[in-house]
């Protein structure tokens, strides 16, 4: 492969920053002479910091100036967060690669005056900042003493705001925290009982043109089976459900010997209304199961509630 070039287009962030070189590196390492560059820029999510996420509608929101570059032939990879992909990509791209997960788990992160507390143990009225639908209904449902805020910014910023004294407390992926060196901000980590995680939250999905053999070929590497069946079981329930990634839908996935079992969640906005279930079967065949498990919880009305949440956060046309 010596004299062959790679060219990989990434966001500019801090944590983009980190997930895509360790890509590059784990590339280097398997490719020698490989010749690998990478264009950082800044997405449609990046630019509008001043409006709610739900608002912004969904569909490519921190992909798609990436997914240009592939298009026209700047770029060979683009290196995301698996779970800011939607669901159904650009013609003539292709989800060509999925690493291995992090716990996928979401943390809570304190202001320094709330060190001695948990979620639960939070003052009434204690201010939460996210702007992730999912993670608000489920925390509403639980913990309905609690208040929720937009928050919006990278990983970093978001944390400033914290100590800041903006916030009471942050729900971030632990995963994000982990890459980014700041696992010891980690105060408690929430338990899929309480509130289940985004779809393809903690793994990078790596997409590129569809059919480039090469580049496919070289990707290979990073692929691990276990988190791609699990993340490719999850996407189809998403999918199936029509949601984008501005949602309260959340899952969790396990496998149980061979099986892989797939929870699935999708709640209202207030919390009050959670439909839950859970389905298991054959880990080769994982669409099947993400697709099985969304038609379960449309029978038990899922369907009526998401119709309603895109009516109330559909932006205005
Ligand atoms: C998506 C959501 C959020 C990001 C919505 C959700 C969180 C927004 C917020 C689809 N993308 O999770 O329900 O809480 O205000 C994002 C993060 C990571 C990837 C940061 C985070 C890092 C972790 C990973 C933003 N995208 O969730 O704390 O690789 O999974």
């Amino acid at each position: 492969m010596a004299g062959s070039q790679l060219r990989i287009a990434s966001r500019r962030s801090q944590l983009a920053m980190v997930q895509t070189h360790w890509v590059r590196d784990e590339l280097a390492k398997a490719h020698e002479g490989l010749e690998i560059t990478i264009e950082a820029m800044a997405t449609q999510g990046d630019k509008i910091l001043d409006v709610a996420l739900a608002k912004i509608g969904d569909k490519g929101l921190f992909t798609k100036e990436l997914e240009a570059q592939m298009l026209v032939d700047r770029a060979d990879i683009a290196v995301h967060s698996l779970k800011d992909l939607p669901t159904n990509l650009p013609e003539g791209l292709m989800l060509g690669c999925i690493t291995e997960r992090e716990d996928p788990a979401d943390a809570l992160v304190v202001h320094e005056k709330h060190k001695d507390k948990t979620l639960a143990t939070l003052p009434e009225g204690a201010v939460v900042g996210t702007s992730s639908l999912r993670r608000l209904a489920q925390l509403r449902h639980h913990f309905p003493h609690l208040t929720f805020k937009d928050v919006r910014g990278n990983v970093i910023t978001r944390l400033e705001k914290l100590d800041s004294g903006e916030f009471d407390c942050l729900i971030l992926a632990a995963a994000g925290l982990g890459r980014l060196g700041l696992g010891d901000r980690i105060h408690e980590l929430i338990d899929p009982s309480i509130s289940l995680h985004a779809v393809g939250q903690g793994a990078l999905g790596i997409e590129c043109r569809e059919g480039d053999e090469a580049v496919l070929e070289q990707i290979k590497v990073l692929e691990h089976l276990p988190t791609a069946r699990r993340c490719l079981a999850e996407r189809a329930f998403l999918r199936e459900l029509e949601g984008g990634c501005q949602v309260p839908i959340g899952v969790n996935t396990r496998f149980d010997g061979d099986t892989l079992v797939l929870t699935g969640m999708v709640a209202s906005l207030d919390g009050l209304r959670l439909i839950r279930d859970e389905v298991s079967g054959d880990q080769t065949n994982p669409e099947a199961l993400g697709i099985e498990l969304a038609h379960k919880l449309k029978e038990q009305g899922a369907g009526a509630i998401l119709e309603e949440i895109f009516a109330s956060v559909r932006p205005e046309a």
